[in-house]
């Protein structure tokens, strides 16, 4: 442990995470469920900033649970933006703060802005919000897109980023229908980044890996420009499980190779931890039955979902070429840059 001024210190320089500040800036006020892995990563995420972060939060649970009367475990500035605004609140906090800077009403400093958002109001409604401020190269900023897999504050309803076959208040599983979310989940970083070439860095983080998540927060506010991390976080009330398995399941979902821990820094994919073991064949993918049997939301499934569901991480591992984040599994060889039939079609152009 360190002093905020020691550990912030060497992170713009070596973009390692060597040191933690002893400071929280998320603390004690909040009321979010036993188990909640949210709350860990608004509180990793605080830590990191340091003290002189503006942070805005779209509805939802870091928003509902974080600001009962009269109470915030909030620390550093903090505002409620609207459901689909991390991307526009964002932009706007930024430009903001550079125009009271530019006219003298404050002094010129770097104040990092952060606005967070969930699933339903980031990875559904409010991506478009994302994709402008993605576009910006104006401004500093980082949207952080807390995934817990639903409209959790709502009473758990399906998302866009709800994984196949989960049992949310939207899809039932009944007798005559088994199965009723058909939709894969969607994989927001890799869209961002594939789409916004002007965006600094975009990651895919876990809750159960928190120096790893608080590293990718740090470098995300140092590279500056626009940036996105999105975590993991197991709900303990949406997924039905017992609170005290949160951590367990978080990391679970990486070794079963369902969560990838990946970013892209300055046109390089790099791949991380448990996973950069995956990728390397040190370590063995778990069977995704040990992730899935442990929550109440896949309670229904039989053999045919569980193998279904384990093909299609399958295939992400084993034919995509880059696993877990781009869904190509093969390159025609007339399209191979550098090749002579690629540079051959390109001189006939
Ligand atoms: C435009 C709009 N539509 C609906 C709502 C109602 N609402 C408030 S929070 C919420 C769920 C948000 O889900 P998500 O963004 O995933 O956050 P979580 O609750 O999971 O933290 C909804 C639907 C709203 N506040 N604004
Ligand atoms: S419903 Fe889920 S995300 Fe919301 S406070 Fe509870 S555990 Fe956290
Ligand atoms: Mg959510």
């Amino acid at each position: 442990m360190a002093t905020v001024a020691e550990a912030l210190a060497d992170l713009s320089v070596g973009r390692r995470l060597k040191v933690l500040p002893l400071e929280e800036l998320y603390t004690s006020g909040h009321r979010t469920c036993q188990g909640c892995e949210s709350a860990l990563v608004m509180r990793y995420m605080a830590k990191v900033a340091g003290p002189r972060t503006v942070v805005t939060g779209t509805t939802g649970c870091m928003y509902v649970a974080n600001t009962s009367y009269n109470s915030t475990p909030w620390v550093v500035p903090w505002a409620h933006t609207q459901l689909g605004a991390a991307g526009s609140s964002a932009l706007g906090t930024a430009a903001g703060l550079e125009a009271l800077m530019r006219k003298g009403k404050i002094p010129r400093e770097k104040i990092n802005v952060i606005a967070f958002c969930s699933d339903g109001g980031g990875g559904d409604m409010g991506l478009s919000g994302i994709s402008a401020a993605m576009q910006d190269t104006r401004y500093n900023l980082l949207i952080l897109l807390y995934d817990n897999e639903s409209y959790a504050n709502t009473d758990i309803q399906a998302s866009g980023m709800t994984p196949w076959g989960a049992v949310t208040s939207f899809t039932p599983s009944g007798t005559k229908k088994k199965i009723s979310q058909h939709r894969w989940k969607k994989n927001v970083p890799a869209l961002l980044m594939a789409g916004h070439p002007q965006g600094r860095y975009f990651a895919s983080a876990s809750s159960g890996f928190g120096m790893d998540l608080m590293e990718k927060v740090r470098i995300a506010l140092d590279v500056g420009g626009p940036t996105f991390v999105q975590t993991h976080d197991p709900c303990p009330k949406g997924w039905d499980f017992d609170p005290r398995r949160s951590h367990e399941l978080a990391i679970l979902a990486v070794e079963c190779g369902i969560t990838v821990l990946w970013d892209f820094l300055e046109g390089e994919l790099r791949y991380q931890g448990v996973t950069r073991q995956l990728v390397e064949g040190a370590l063995k993918r778990r069977p995704v039955a040990e992730y899935l049997q442990i929550q109440g939301r896949f309670a229904h499934f039989g053999d045919e979902e569980i193998d279904y569901f384990q093909s299609q991480i399958d295939e992400m591992w084993e034919q995509w070429l880059l696993p877990g984040v781009l869904p190509a599994t093969a390159i025609p060889q007339e399209l191979e840059l550098g090749t002579a039939a690629g540079r051959g079609r390109s001189e006939d152009v």
